[in-house]
Formats: structure tokens, C-alpha cells, sequence
């Protein structure tokens, strides 16, 4: 029997259009307005940041945060829809203007894992055991004003802090190379896993990759996916699209890179993602500018159908005459046959 796949998204992901030169061009949505809607194009599960769950998060105590958890988890089941992660939004904060983890204030640091042992707590009371980082101001914009390895130093010892929290939490880097930073300290897949084994417990950390932050590494979104899923540490995938070396597009899955998509699904299908653990697919797109509010969220209901489609062209390819094509090595007639089942 074929794999069925469980899909996730973010609230984020039905967003207010606003970009660095310009303001927003959507009215704002409420939670339940949002959720509402997920179950209904298609999704299983969502992601939240920490904010999204409990929002002015700073000004209130633990136990009202908690409460807030299960206020929302409530809300979200009772919409039929399981929670993916948490993630700590600590991008957000006047804290981490110079990162987190890695500023170069202690106070700072302290805020951020506080924030982070906090957000262990709020997966917890939502029935979740994954954490997701994403280390979007970990890095530098002036190449003397942090050291690398002092850096990596700062980061393992966070990390290391929450595995000790919970000895059931799984902690998923996403990396990027770059934006909001110049340059970031994990910015590929490969230093993820190489990073995961300098933790105290290596088989706790894993990573979440997403196709458009490998694209602005300058790597091929199907080939990380398969360095991860060879090693058992994919446990999140945000499929979506990208033109090129430019700005975080976030585009809807294969919109650009259609070929690219499918080799990303047929390595999804080889691998059996998601089998055995349960692991979602999400679709971090984001809406065009110029999207109005009753569509938006058709970049990622549609990145969803494409995402069904290719998998459709994954299972009906002719992997055995592939094999005989790369046994030859007529590379050139394996090309074309890819092509023309994309087309055909
Ligand atoms: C931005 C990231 C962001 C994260 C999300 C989860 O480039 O892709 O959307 O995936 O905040 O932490
Ligand atoms: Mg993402």
C-alpha cells in the first residue's frame, strides 16, 4: 500500500504581506480564523512559534503561559489538527538584536534559553516532543565582532542545557545561510548533523531542511534531503520555492524549480519519509503581495496539490527502464526520460 503523508503549516504562513519597503496589505487574522481554515485546505498538523501560543509572551508567568498552551492545544484538536513543534521566536525580541545564543552579552544569551528551556515546556502541554530552532540571528553582519568557534561553543552549550530539560525532547535545526544575518553559523544541512554530534545527546538532534534555504546556499534541495534522510535526522521538511541567489522568496513548492520539486518528492517516496516517526511535511510559502485575504492561503493549499501531483509522476516513473538508462550510462537518454514524464 502506497505511504500517505501527514502536512502541517504555520499561522505565520498566512501572513500580512508586508516586506522591507512597505507596509501590509492584508488585514490581520485571528488564531481561530486561521486554524479553522487548515484542516479544511488539506493539513493535519501546525507549527507554532512560542509567541503565536502565547502572545506577549515576556510579560506573563509560567503558569499562565502554560494555561495559554493548553487553551490553544484544546483549540487546535478541537479543530481536528495534531501539533508538529514549537519554535522559539527569538528573532522578535529587543534581547536578540545581536543574536541569541551567540551575542555577545551574557544577559542576552541567558534570555534566550530561558525562552528556550520556556518553549521545551509549552511543547510539553501541547502534546508535542519536537522542538524546532531556527537560528535566524546567529551569525554576524561584521565579520570581527564574534568568534566562530567561540560561537559554536555558545551554541553547544545551549543546546546542551535543553536536552538536559527534557530527556524526551528532539531539538530540529533549520538552517539558512544568510537573511537576517550576513552570514550564519549553521547555514547548511551539513553542519546541522556535524553540530548534532558535538551535543550531549547527538541522537536528539536533527534538522528540519527547508528547499529554499538550500537554494540560497547554493545546494540542491534534493540531494540535503537525502544526506538527512540517509542518517535518520530529517524530522521536519518546509518545502517551498526559490529564484535564484536573491531575497527569501518563499514561494509556492515547484512554482520555480519544478524539476527540482519532483526530485525532491522522489526522494521523499525513496526514503519513506515521515513512516515511521510520524514526521510532517509543511509548506513555508508565503502569499504575494498583491494576494487578497480570502486567498490567502492558496500558495500553500496549492503548494500541497503540486507537492500530490509530483508524487503521482514519482510513482508511476519508469524507475526499471532509469536502471537499465544508468547501467549504460545513456545519461542523456535518462534525461529526456525524465523530462518527458514531467511532461507527458
Ligand atoms: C525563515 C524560516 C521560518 C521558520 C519558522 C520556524 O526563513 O523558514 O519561517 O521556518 O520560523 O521556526
Ligand atoms: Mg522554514
Amino acid at each position: 500500500m502506497s505511504q500517505s503523508y501527514r502536512f502541517s503549516i504555520g499561522p505565520w504562513n498566512i501572513s500580512e504581506g508586508r516586506d522591507p519597503y512597505g507596509p501590509e496589505t492584508r488585514a490581520p487574522q485571528a488564531m481561530a480564523t486561521k486554524l479553522a481554515q487548515f484542516k479544511k485546505g488539506g493539513f493535519d498538523a501546525v507549527m507554532f512559534h512560542d509567541d503565536d501560543v502565547v502572545p506577549n509572551i515576556d510579560d506573563k508567568n509560567s503558569a499562565q503561559v502554560l494555561k495559554e498552551a493548553r487553551e490553544l492545544r484544546k483549540q487546535a484538536e478541537g479543530e481536528g489538527l495534531a501539533i508538529e513543534m514549537v519554535a522559539p521566536r527569538l528573532w522578535f525580541s529587543p534581547q536578540t538584536i545581536d543574536g541569541g545564543f551567540t551575542s555577545n552579552r551574557a544577559s542576552d544569551r541567558e534570555y534566550a534559553l530561558k525562552r528556550s528551556l520556556q518553549t521545551i515546556d509549552i511543547a510539553a502541554e501541547m502534546g508535542t516532543d519536537l522542538l524546532v530552532l531556527w537560528l535566524a540571528r546567529e551569525g554576524t553582519y561584521v565579520r570581527e565582532s564574534k568568534s566562530a568557534a567561540r560561537s559554536l561553543q555558545y551554541l553547544v552549550d545551549a543546546v546542551d542545557k535543553m536536552l538536559a530539560h527534557s530527556p524526551s525532547i528532539r531539538i530540529a535545526i533549520e538552517p539558512k545561510p544568510n537573511e537576517p544575518v550576513d552570514v550564519a553559523y549553521l547555514p547548511t544541512p551539513g553542519h546541522v548533523l556535524a553540530f548534532s554530534h558535538l551535543t550531549a545527546a547527538p541522537n536528539r538532534v536533527g534538522c528540519v531542511i527547508e528547499t529554499a534555504h538550500c537554494i540560497l546556499a547554493g545546494l540542491d534541495p534534493v540531494d540535503e534531503i537525502e544526506f538527512a534522510l540517509a542518517q535518520n535526522k530529517l524530522w521536519s521538511l518546509h518545502l517551498n520555492d526559490q529564484n535564484g541567489l536573491k531575497f527569501d522568496q518563499d514561494k509556492p513548492f515547484g512554482s520555480s524549480n519544478l524539476r527540482t520539486a519532483f526530485g525532491q518528492v522522489m526522494a521523499i517516496e525513496r526514503h519513506h519519509f515521515g513512516a515511521k516517526d510520524g514526521s510532517c511535511i509543511a509548506f513555508d510559502t508565503h502569499a504575494f503581495r498583491t494576494s487578497e485575504v480570502k486567498n490567502g492561503l492558496d500558495h500553500a493549499i496549492n503548494s500541497r496539490k503540486t507537492f500530490l501531483r509530483l508524487l503521482e509522476k514519482a510513482r508511476s516513473f519508469n524507475q526499471s527502464l532509469a536502471d537499465q538508462l544508468i547501467a549504460a550510462r545513456d545519461y542523456q537518454a535518462l534525461d529526456q526520460l525524465v523530462l518527458d514524464h514531467l511532461l507527458g
